[in-house]
């Protein structure tokens, strides 16, 4: 019985790091700046987790045969354990812990505690049930006022996200339900929630913030690369949150302007 224990132990590890070795399911290609230094720590994290993993597994298998049931002439006894082998692994683990998000949190802190530069795209992100939407400055710049006692979901777009059509600002502001960026240009991100908690999360950019009804979360990223982009809500915030999902358009700085005049036209 302990052999077949331990050769059961052995196959599920052996077949649960195959899976991760061969890259069957994995992340989706970079498509942010940040994306390579978050792939390379992701990465460091998963080997020395994946060194302990098959260690702490392998031993596993190997005591459950090797303490295996002898019958009569095996006797079990009580043992109270090693404090200084405790104290070890404690202080290994503590050390491992530490050491990770020490080495990774700059990455982690440049998205969100550097203010974005002065030339960054400016899009403000609505989450709401179920339901992303994106809202533009317009020419001007600025975002004009909201107020949440003119919010109605129902009207879809600038009634969604309560737009003030009375404050001069918002005149050319434009709301809409794809996000398109222009690559290479540092977005900044202003997250918003209209009624619970939910995560705003791009995979092929990195990028994953919550964004929390009453706060304006402003974090920034470069798209690095051209192409369409799955943008997901990664927060359980309902019934409807399987399809709470949108999409990124990242083109080239012409057409992004060339989209923008389109929308603003179609506005007037
Ligand atoms: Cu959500």
């Amino acid at each position: 019985m302990g052999l077949v224990i331990l050769i059961i132990i052995w196959l599920i590890t052996l077949i649960s790091t195959y899976f991760f070795i061969a890259k069957t399911w994995w992340l989706p290609v970079g498509a942010s700046a940040a994306a390579a230094g978050i792939d390379h720590y992701f990465t460091i994290t998963f080997i020395l987790m994946g060194i302990v993993f098959v260690a702490a597994q392998g031993i596993l298998g190997y005591f459950a045969w090797k303490y295996r049931d002898r019958g009569a002439s095996s006797v079990a006894h009580y043992s109270h354990g090693n404090n200084r082998l405790e104290i070890a692994w404690t202080v290994l683990t503590f050390i491992l812990f530490v050491g990770l998000n020490l080495m990774s949190s700059s990455i982690w802190a440049s998205e969100r505690f550097r203010p974005a530069q002065p030339g960054a795209v400016q899009v403000e992100v609505t989450g709401m049930q179920f339901q992303w939407y994106f809202r533009y400055p317009g020419p001007d710049g600025k975002f004009g006022a909201t107020k949440p006692e003119l919010i109605d979901p129902s009207t879809g777009g600038e009634g969604a996200v309560g737009l003030d059509s009375s404050d001069p600002a918002s005149k050319d502001d434009l709301v809409t339900g794809t996000m398109y960026l222009p690559v290479g240009r540092e977005t900044e991100v202003i997250l918003r929630a209209h009624d619970v908690i939910h995560s705003f999360f791009i995979p092929a950019m990195r990028f994953k913030q919550d964004a929390v009804p009453g706060l304006a979360i402003h974090m920034h990223f470069t798209p690095i690369s051209t192409g369409d982009y799955e943008i997901a809500c990664a927060e359980l915030c309902g019934l409807g949150h399987y399809k709470m999902h949108g999409m990124l358009k990242v083109v080239s700085q012409q057409e992004f302007d060339a989209w923008l005049a389109a929308r603003e036209a179609e506005k007037q």
